[in-house]
């Protein structure tokens, strides 16, 4: 039996420090209903979608910083959406701001929820790969401060969901090869990924004119080489004077983009995935258990930075 779904990646524009979760649900609402219209079955939304990119500033004041977490999920502003994808029988895929309180400890994590299409939480994953910094740098045009306001989560957790086997990471986490690899390990047809990315890079600025390309780049090459449909979605556009990229696509096993947001505004972008395509690749040329050689991996584990070989003192023959 084919195992074909309709995903809608649901790209958002710029939310801006005024704006409250509840406009940004009816934004959400519109995209949503408008997918299903379009026979979406999944609807992916960005990272930390509900808010501003708040890590954008330095928030000293512990309550105005904690007003940007949800410590339910769904909560009273997010309820409406939560029922409105149940009953359209539509499967949701957000980013938040996730606060626990352990005891008298506050726990923070950049999180994105899945849930099914009969409103059952799928999973919760936790962003492993916080870009940026902890302290603040005030020689940046604004800051980045992912490090200081969340903890890194524990790690990339497959799960199976929507027909097939799906994993979440997002943003940062796509640049890197080991976010898909992990999960390519678990059998991954399926890879969801929300983003917020600023076209300037304060540390690389010679990197801004690149920034829509590396976006490609690295969910393509995850793609291809794990054999697995990857979805990406920005939040997008000028928030608060801070121009971020667009370009949420969905990506097929072949690593092509068979779905394209143009704009940098509240947009939709639909494909038919057919996650047994993913069969071809993880069969040939990337089938694990037979190429694989994992005696030649253990840096991957073992280093964290790089330590380039010694000074050669000599040539040996
Ligand atoms: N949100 C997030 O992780 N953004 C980062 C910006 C880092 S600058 C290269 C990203 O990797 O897109």
């Amino acid at each position: 039996m084919p195992r074909s779904l309709v995903i809608a990646a649901a790209q958002l524009g710029p939310v801006q420090r005024a704006h409250t979760r509840e406009q940004v649900v009816q934004r959400m609402l519109v995209l949503l209903r408008d997918a299903a219209a379009m026979g979406a079955e999944l609807v992916v939304f960005p990272e930390l979608c509900l808010t501003t990119f708040f890590p954008r500033w330095l928030i000293e004041d512990e309550a105005e910083l904690d007003a940007y977490y949800e410590t339910r999920m769904p909560g009273p502003a997010t309820q409406a959406l939560f029922d409105e994808a149940k009953r359209l029988g539509v499967g949701l895929h957000l980013g938040y701001a996730e606060l626990q309180h352990e005891g008298d400890r506050k726990r923070r994590f950049n999180a994105a929820m899945l849930v099914e299409r009969d409103g059952r939480v799928a999973s919760i994953y936790r962003k492993v790969h916080l870009p940026g910094h902890a302290e603040p740098e005030p020689w940046r045009r604004f800051q980045h401060l992912e490090k200081r306001y969340f903890e890194p989560g524990p790690g990339f957790t497959a799960v199976r969901a929507f027909g097939g086997v799906v994993g979440v990471a997002i943003c940062n986490d796509r640049r890197w090869s080991e976010t898909y690899r992990v999960l390519g390990l678990q059998g991954v047809e399926l890879v969801l990924i929300g983003y917020n990315t600023p076209v300037h890079n304060p540390p690389a600025p010679e990197h801004d004119r690149l920034g829509d390309f590396h976006n490609h780049l690295v969910m393509q090459a995850g793609a291809y080489q794990n054999g697995t449909w990857v979805v990406g979605v920005a939040k997008a556009g000028v928030e608060e004077g801070c121009e971020m990229i667009g370009g949420s696509c969905i990506i097929a096993p072949t690593g092509e983009v068979v779905a394209l947001c143009s704009t940098r505004d509240d947009e939709l972008a639909v494909a038919r995935c057919d996650l047994d395509l993913c069969n071809s690749y993880k069969r040939s040329v990337f089938d694990f258990a037979k190429h694989r050689q994992p005696h030649a991996y253990g840096l991957i584990v073992s280093r964290t930075g790089a330590i380039p070989p010694e000074q050669d003192r000599g040539s040996k023959s």
